[in-house]
């Protein structure tokens, strides 16, 4: 039977959830002109004021957010609040540039540890739970909240943050952890570690894994719920919102419902700007509906997705988005070609291979390369030459194939890939240094 944590809420009836979303979109944005300079100025800029936006069918009328004004804003020049009303930042990692600051009230981080709860007891998290929280704590926002959210549930809450991947093993199997909550990369890591510890499927206690901050395709989840023999579910968030459980997977495994009654999600052609119909691939753009300290609106995710509305066995009604592809600035442009790692992570593990592997971009002689270094699983291993580069030309093909487009693959032995704690770093594009 499924469970809700707040079922008034996740099932509330589309009516009902769009007269909430218009007030509560009327007072936000009242409350981000009157706080917010930086936004307001946008808004004369635009030639909208607060009195243009009645409902939800207004949205369009305002501007977008992008992370260059986020950037450009830093520190403090989207804070809501006064200083004195703020109580906590989280920090993006700040790999692609200057670190994004947000903050958060009291009350953002109870709404923001509720949808994490969701999220668990989406996953069938209950109070009698074990939950072992193995995402980063400190700026990322991945411990944090899923600790939070983890506390509201009321499970036992394990908060061993990243890394140490022994003992993470130890607290799983000694205190019987049933919930693991950490990335899709480090989860594989995890089960590959208790693999060669000889724990199979059945002899670890857990039975859900909360899954997220990176792109993970539907291939690497079929192999970490056969390796660690439980149910894996996507979440998705970001730190600019709160961080994890904008959206989050039900028992159905097919898309993220977002948690609409604090978000309002949709779907933008990424280079004109105009608003998209549900199903249609495009950048994702979040307006925060309950944020205090950070209240974004329009805020452009540049992550690639689609939106579905339709009925889902659940029983929740909210929106769902599809995975992500993968962001905008992650996708590569190989010889004209659009590709996303996401899409080679696929091919890789139809043909039996891991999620270990590496993706190296280079030019040369005027000339986009692609090289695929992926490793042999323990199983394939083999020095035999011929047995390697017929391989390695099934996968050339297999690339071929799905991305339309050549690649150099070279197999590499196990374990040579370094394994990742957090969002793992799958490319390395030369062009760019
Ligand atoms: O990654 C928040 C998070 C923590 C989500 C733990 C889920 C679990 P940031 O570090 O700000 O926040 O990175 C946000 O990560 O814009 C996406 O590009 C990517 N991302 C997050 N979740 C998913 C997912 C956290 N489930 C950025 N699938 C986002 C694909 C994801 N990409």
């Amino acid at each position: 039977m499924e469970r809700y944590f707040q079922p008034e809420i996740e099932c509330m009836p589309r009516e009902e959830m769009i007269k909430l979303q218009n007030e509560k979109l009327v007072k936000q944005v009242r409350h981000v002109w009157d706080n917010v300079p930086y936004y307001r100025k946008k808004m004369e800029e635009k030639g909208v004021t607060p009195d243009d936006i009645k409902s939800i069918d207004d949205l369009h009328k305002l501007p977008f957010l992008s992370k260059a004004d986020l950037r450009e804003a830093y520190p403090y020049g989207l804070l809501g609040v006064p200083l004195k009303d703020a109580v906590r930042i989280q920090s993006t990692s700040g790999t692609t540039g200057k670190r994004v600051v947000a903050f958060y009230t009291q009350k953002d981080i109870d709404l923001w540890e509720e949808c994490c709860a969701r999220a668990i007891v989406a996953a069938g998290g209950t109070d009698e739970d074990v939950c072992q929280v193995s995402y980063g704590y400190g700026l990322f926002t991945g411990g944090p909240g899923l600790n939070g959210g983890s506390h509201k549930v009321g499970c036992l809450t394990i908060p061993t943050s990243s890394g140490n991947t022994d003992r993470q093993i130890m607290f799983i199997n000694d205190l019987h952890a049933t919930i693991l909550c950490c990335t899709p990369s480090y989860a594989a890591y995890l089960g590959e570690r208790m693999k060669e510890m000889g724990y199979g499927p059945n002899d670890i206690p857990l039975k859900a894994g909360i899954f997220g901050a990176e792109a993970w395709s539907e291939e690497m989840r079929q192999d970490i719920q056969n390796t660690l023999g439980i149910k894996a579910y996507d979440i998705y968030g970001l730190t600019e919102l709160s961080g994890p459980g904008v959206s989050f997977e039900c028992s159905a495994q097919k898309g993220m419902h977002v948690n609409e009654d604090h978000f309002i999600a949709e779907i933008i052609d990424p280079d004109t700007g105009e608003v998209l119909p549900d199903g249609t691939q495009g950048e994702l753009v979040f307006t925060s509906l309950d944020k205090e300290a950070f209240p974004l609106l329009r805020y452009r995710t540049r992550d690639i997705c689609t939106l579905s509305r339709e009925k889902c066995t659940c029983g929740r009604t909210h929106v769902k988005m599809a995975k992500p592809r993968g962001r905008s600035d992650d996708m590569l442009i190989i010889r004209g070609v659009n590709v996303f790692p996401s899409q080679i992570e696929t091919v890789l593990l139809n043909y039996g291979y891991a999620a270990n592997y590496q993706i190296i971009v280079d030019r040369v002689n005027m000339t986009d390369t692609l090289d695929v270094q992926v490793e042999m699983t323990p199983e394939m291993f083999t020095d035999n030459i011929g047995e390697i580069e017929a391989k390695q030309k099934e996968l050339v093909d297999g690339l071929k194939s799905m991305l339309g487009l050549k690649a150099k693959v070279t197999l590499v032995n196990p374990k040579s890939i370094t394994r990742s704690e957090g969002k793992a770093v799958r490319v390395i594009d030369k062009r760019k240094i």
